[in-house]
């Protein structure tokens, strides 16, 4: 392809300037954004409708934990103007109707490709394209390839023997059926207590005969109250948007409302600690988690916090030994994802409702009636597994990604994922990760994180094509820099003390590195902005290669 067909690719068939793997937040807002630059572009999705997580996620219950106005694309005030949310945590459903008015507003639907995976990506040297496979048996080519792919749309699989033998329905909470789930009258095992879990359980409970909530680490959780929107917040946000949204992508993890202090917990009298920890309790949210400056760095500090929570769950959970199963002791608070919930803790007052520790009595095996842990067998008609996500790298991981000379992404990231400031990787020309491991992503609003990326993603693109680039690559030298740095950074807080699926614990023979950017969003951005101003500095522009 000469380089100046880039803009309108219409030399092969199935030849496009961009392809854009997902159609979730990310996948959108790229294919806009490439749209505008007036680039060919195709998005291929697995699912049958737009929206990934909030495409899959259908769980009871499911909703965000960042507030509704600060989890929104914020590139269109047309957009923003029109768009009301009608609670504090906007639900699932708003979420998708959200998605899929963004879709139809921007006119994005004629670009996507519903219900195709894309199952490989593999660079071509001799023309500077990717050549994308997908499950249909469609072979396209791309001058650029972006894996909108999402952190968390991998579900981990049961692996319990005996899984296939259950009798009753069983569902994952990361791959709910659409038509929804009815469990009036019905025993319900719910196994894992995460996000998920604790967003769904108090709604099964409502409606099941039973729900045995199998937990191996207990999660601590902080209440969202949510409420209907109140009409004075959207004045307020209407009226100081632009200064709120600047706020956001000031804050150290993107969100406003987190309400970051910068004051140690050590300059403050034990009743300032506890007033302020009320305060932040009442208010709901992360917000609890911005109480102070030093929770995730200072193991003292963090102990103040968690204790405060563990208290909070002895004085709602009237049983003294299931307040204690529930009260988490083995890492410090935030160092897994702090869970939002409504009505999670008291659930467990609930005659319907008991609890198996199956971090003393393991979960053997899953039987034809029901759950059985190494000293009993539970009988249950349904099974709901809450157990998460191979998260940040599962989704680019099940692509046969093949980059120069044919090397396997998989194995470029045998020991763990590298990358150039999550962005891209180094022997992967052309490829964008957007929020991929070594970006904020998932320790910030992701919503905002995704925007900035599709942006610096966008000018990147613009970049190589005003120069009539073949190709830009990340350095080994700048992507050894980063890595380094990224885990130094880590190694400098308290997040490596938790078997997270930050660090890909959860998931058997990950290997154990901390995936996320975690200096912050605003000085990551900053980072990204210097690299893009210094001519993409850490990266290296190729001349088209010959037969392109
Ligand atoms: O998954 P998780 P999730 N035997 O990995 C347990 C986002 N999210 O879907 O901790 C027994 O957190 C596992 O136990 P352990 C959010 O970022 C956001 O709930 O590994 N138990 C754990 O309790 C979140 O962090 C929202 O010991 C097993 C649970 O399953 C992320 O998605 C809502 C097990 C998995 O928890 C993932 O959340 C939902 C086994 N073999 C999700 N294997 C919002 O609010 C796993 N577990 C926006």
């Amino acid at each position: 392809m000469a380089p100046q067909a880039v803009g309108r690719d219409r030399t092969t068939p199935a030849g496009y300037d961009v392809v854009i793997v997902g159609a979730g937040f990310s996948g959108l807002y790229m294919l806009h954004k490439v749209r505008q630059m007036g680039l060919s572009a195709r998005v291929y999705e697995a699912g049958s409708g737009v929206g990934g997580t909030w495409f899959w996620n259908r769980y009871p219950g499911a909703r965000v934990d960042i507030e509704s106005q600060e989890y929104s694309y914020s590139f269109s005030p047309e957009l923003e103007d029109e768009w009301q949310w009608t609670e504090r945590y906007a639900s699932q459903p708003e979420l998708l109707r959200y998605l899929n008015h963004v879709a139809d507003r921007f006119n994005l639907r004629g670009n996507i490709q519903l219900e195709t995976r894309v199952t490989s990506a593999i660079f071509d040297e001799r023309s500077d394209r990717w050549s994308i496979g997908t499950d249909r048996g469609e072979q396209i080519t791309a001058k650029f390839c972006v894996m909108a792919t999402g952190c968390l749309s991998v579900t981990k699989d049961p692996d319990f023997k005996g899984v296939e033998s259950f009798k009753g329905p069983s569902y994952h909470t990361g791959r709910w059926p659409h038509e929804g789930v009815d469990f009036t009258g019905m025993q319900v095992g719910v196994i894992g207590t995460g996000s998920s879990a604790i967003q769904s359980i108090p709604m099964i409970a409502e409606q099941a005969s039973h729900v045995t909530v199998f937990q191996r680490t207990p999660n601590f959780s902080v209440p969202a109250h949510n409420a209907p929107v109140d009409p004075g917040v959207v004045r307020d946000w209407r009226e100081h948007r632009a200064q709120y949204r600047k706020e956001a992508r000031q804050a150290g993890f993107g969100i406003r409302m987190l309400d970051q202090s910068e004051r140690s917990v050590f300059d403050a009298t034990p009743e300032e600690i506890k007033r302020t920890y009320e305060e932040r309790w009442a208010r709901g949210g992360f917000s609890l988690a911005g109480a102070f400056a030093d929770i995730v760095v200072n193991k003292e500090a963090n102990a103040i916090a968690s204790a405060f929570v563990a208290d909070k769950i002895r004085s709602i959970v009237k049983n003294p030994e299931i307040a204690e199963k529930l009260v988490p002791k083995t890492y410090p608070i935030v160092t897994k994802r702090l869970c939002i919930d409504t009505g999670y803790y008291a659930t467990f007052n609930r005659d319907n409702v008991s609890l198996i520790d199956v971090a003393q009595n393991p979960i053997i095996e899953i039987t034809p009636q029901g759950i059985r842990t190494r000293d009993a067998e539970y009988k249950v008609d349904a099974i709901v597994y809450a157990i998460g996500f191979d998260a940040m790298t599962g989704a680019v991981g099940k692509i046969d990604i093949q980059g120069r000379g044919g090397v396997k992404l998989k194995e470029s990231w045998a020991e763990g994922p590298r990358t150039y400031l999550g962005l891209m990787v180094s022997g992967f020309p052309n490829l964008f990760l957007v929020t991929g491991p070594g970006s904020p992503s998932v320790l910030c609003n992701m919503a905002l994180a995704i925007e900035q990326h599709v942006e610096w993603i966008s000018g990147c693109i613009a970049y190589v094509n005003e120069r009539q680039a073949g190709a830009i690559e990340a350095t080994t030298a700048a992507q050894d820099a980063w890595v380094a740095s990224v885990n130094e950074i880590a190694d400098a807080t308290l997040f490596p003390l938790a078997n997270s699926w930050y660090i890909g614990a959860n998931v058997p023979g990950k290997p154990r590195v901390f995936m996320p950017y975690i200096g912050g969003f605003p000085t990551y951005e900053q980072i990204c902005n210097e690299v893009a101003t210094k001519g993409y500095e850490g990266f290296a522009l190729r001349s088209p290669a010959r037969g392109s």
